[in-house]
């Protein structure tokens, strides 16, 4: 594997999970792989547990980690071919991201969709600019359309919590103020797609997801009949795909609520964080037993260092 970007990129999704929990159970045990070795991550957006987990992933590895935020320590970049640069981006990517390349082994890149254009953000304008100049292996830490790092660590929290062999998981939509990107329903449901789990997609009206993503997958419009019988409710809101980046409903009647999550199985409750409370999910669900909000993040550690452990072993 030479870059991550998708769960495409894995040889093998099984071993891949397997490889998580042995890391899980020695974490400290690789590091020789990473002596003498750099990672750069590079934020065009902000984060928390992505930084974190991918700094910590890296520091369990034994390599040296460097971090750019672009757009607050950088010059502001330019990533149009052809342009006279007589505005107020001085530094172009074409020569910023080799440059880059240079001064490390693996570069990790976050560029969010920015919902400019459908196509630049569906054609991934930004991260393919990094594989395309940078001559060094690239790792997604959640692009325009894709945050595989989260669908490797949610996958691996529904192994380590499941308690039959195929457990019913549906991904619910849920309300937001704000107008949010596509990326982690998409890759989650791809992720998802690759196991033999009981997958059951709900949303509202006009939030359908890109078909690259859903494949044949058919959604459950309603959320009451969806949640029946969950073992996991994984919620997220997102933006509609058909109305690019418009917000088509706040409608709360869709927020995780204690008499939502009386209709499943006793499940359990997921979500990638940062979560806006109240709006996606209520207090007393969120703070309940049924939540396992934590333990999700704690797997983007292992999830991040199996995929820089691969890279490193070339
Ligand atoms: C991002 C998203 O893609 O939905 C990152 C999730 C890992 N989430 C946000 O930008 C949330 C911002 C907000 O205002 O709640």
């Amino acid at each position: 594997m030479r870059h991550f970007t998708s769960v495409y990129d894995l040889p093998n999704l099984s071993e891949a999970i397997k490889s998580a929990l042995e890391i899980k159970n020695n974490p400290y045990g690789f590091q020789h792989l990473g002596k003498n070795k750099t990672i750069i991550l590079i934020f065009f957006n902000a984060s928390l547990r992505t930084r974190l987990s991918t700094q910590k992933a890296a520091m369990n590895l034994g390599m040296n980690t460097m971090i750019l935020n672009v757009n607050q320590d950088g010059w502001r970049m330019e990533s149009e071919m052809g342009v006279i640069m007589d505005g107020d981006k001085p530094e172009h990517m074409r020569e910023a991201i080799p440059v880059i390349g240079r001064f490390c082994d693996i570069i990790g890149v976050r560029a969010f969709a920015d919902f400019e254009s459908k196509e630049d953000d569906y054609t991934e304008k930004i991260l393919n600019q990094f594989i395309d100049y940078s001559g060094v292996p690239v790792i997604s830490m959640e692009a325009a359309t894709r945050h595989p790092l989260q669908s490797f660590a949610d996958h691996l929290t529904i192994e380590e919590y499941k308690t039959k062999a195929r457990p019913k998981v549906v991904m619910t939509w849920a309300p937001h103020p704000k107008s949010l990107p596509q990326a982690v329903p998409n890759s989650f449901v791809e992720w998802m797609r690759q196991t033999d789990y009981d997958l059951v997609v709900t949303h509202p009206q006009g939030y359908e997801l890109d078909k690259k993503f859903m494949g044949d997958l058919v959604v459950e419009y309603d959320q009451n009949k969806a949640l029946e019988g969950a073992d996991f409710v994984y919620a997220k809101n997102w933006s509609s795909y058909t109305q690019y980046g418009e917000i088509l409903s706040k409608d709360r009647s869709w927020t995780i609520t204690s008499d939502k999550m009386s209709l499943t199985n006793n499940a359990k409750f997921m979500h990638c964080l940062p979560v806006r409370r109240n709006m996606i999910v209520t207090d007393e669900v969120l703070d309940g037993p049924a939540s396992i909000v934590v333990d999700e993040a704690e797997n983007r550690v292992y999830s991040a260092q199996t995929i820089l452990k691969m890279i490193l072993e070339g």
